[in-house]
């Protein structure tokens, strides 16, 4: 609502992240003299195949940039400018998190073992703010997204809700991108689960792959299943992409863990994710990058001294 009405008079200034492969930018500021700051996304769409022949006739006629034997290379605005359809997303009030997460930073590997997860990462799961997961709780209690659901099972233990994931306008079926999330609300990630769980993931995939097959008709060989770890939010959830979609640093090896594997993983070794050490990229802005290193810090510190000779 007030995003909406008072975009007009915001003032959008200083820039996050620029990606110029996604076509994509993401904007700090403020909406007038508000004291509160607005993180903006703004990316192009996909062109429609169906409008290509008409955008190209009206580009024909602009300025060509090159010639050279058979390569010509021109550029811009095709008219009408219906084409330069631009998605954008607000996130007002925006938290240091949300900035931290769409500003510009360097990535470094990190190897978390079950003691580092109970030192450090456990009490940075438990401090953050439960308003994180407001958005996880208005779609579960039917207050948010409620036109948008594709497919639900309520059941208790093995139920879970399934929207198109924010990052997909819907526009490609190439570029599908939905989340499942649980209905049980006491699996924070990837680390809580065992192979009493087993029967919530099988149920998620078979019947995303249903779901999917029904609405959208892609079939669950197209369909590359996973969970990130660590995760944004500590509800957890499972990411269903297309598999032809570049899911960019969200499907990296070391973030994104294939849901077949999970099942796998588990059914061989029931408390296999409780038990290894997950290795991931990590932003220099992230705030668990300064709660591992802190614990990191203190097992250096107490870890006992070499006997002398
Ligand atoms: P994640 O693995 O916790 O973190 O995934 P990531 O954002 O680092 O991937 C959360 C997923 O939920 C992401 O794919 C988000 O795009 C998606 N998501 C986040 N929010 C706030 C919303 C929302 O409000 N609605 C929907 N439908 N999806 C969201």
């Amino acid at each position: 609502g007030k995003c909406a009405r008072e975009l007009a008079t915001s003032d959008l200034i200083f820039e996050l992240l620029d990606e110029p492969k996604t076509a994509s930018i993401a904007v700090l500021g403020r909406f007038g003299d508000d004291a509160e700051q607005a993180v903006v996304l703004l990316s192009r769409t996909a062109f429609a195949p169906d409008h290509a022949q008409d955008i190209l006739r009206s580009l024909l006629g602009v300025k060509r940039l090159f010639q050279n034997d058979v390569y010509t290379k021109g550029c811009g605005s095709p008219a009408p400018p219906v084409f330069n359809v631009v998605n954008f997303d607000i996130i007002y009030p925006a938290t240091e998190k949300h900035i931290s997460k769409h500003t510009a930073q360097t990535y470094k590997m990190a190897q978390e073992d079950p003691e580092l997860y109970a030192a450090a990462t456990l009490p940075f799961i438990n401090a953050i703010p439960a308003q994180r997961l407001a958005w996880v709780y208005n779609i579960l209690e039917k207050r948010a997204e409620v036109d948008r659901l594709i497919f639900e099972d309520p059941d208790e233990e093995t139920g879970f809700m399934l929207h198109p994931d924010l990052k997909w306008d819907q526009s490609q079926a190439q570029s599908l991108y939905c989340i499942a999330l649980c209905v049980r609300r006491d699996l924070r990630c990837l680390r809580d689960l065992n192979a009493s769980h087993l029967p919530l993931l099988h149920n998620i995939r078979s019947k995303c792959h249903q779901a999917v097959l029904d609405r959208y008709g892609v079939g669950s060989h197209h369909l590359r299943l996973f969970i990130h770890y660590p995760p944004s939010y500590y509800h957890l959830h499972v990411h269903v992409a297309h598999v032809q979609l570049d899911g960019g640093a969200g499907m990296a090896a070391g973030k994104a863990h294939l849901l077949d594997d999970v099942i796998d993983s588990i059914t061989l070794l029931p408390d296999y994710y409780a038990r290894r050490t997950l290795s991931f990229t990590i932003g220099s802005r992230d705030p668990l990058l300064v709660a591992l290193a802190d614990a990191q810090q203190g097992r250096k510190r107490k870890a006992p001294e070499a006997p002398e000779a």
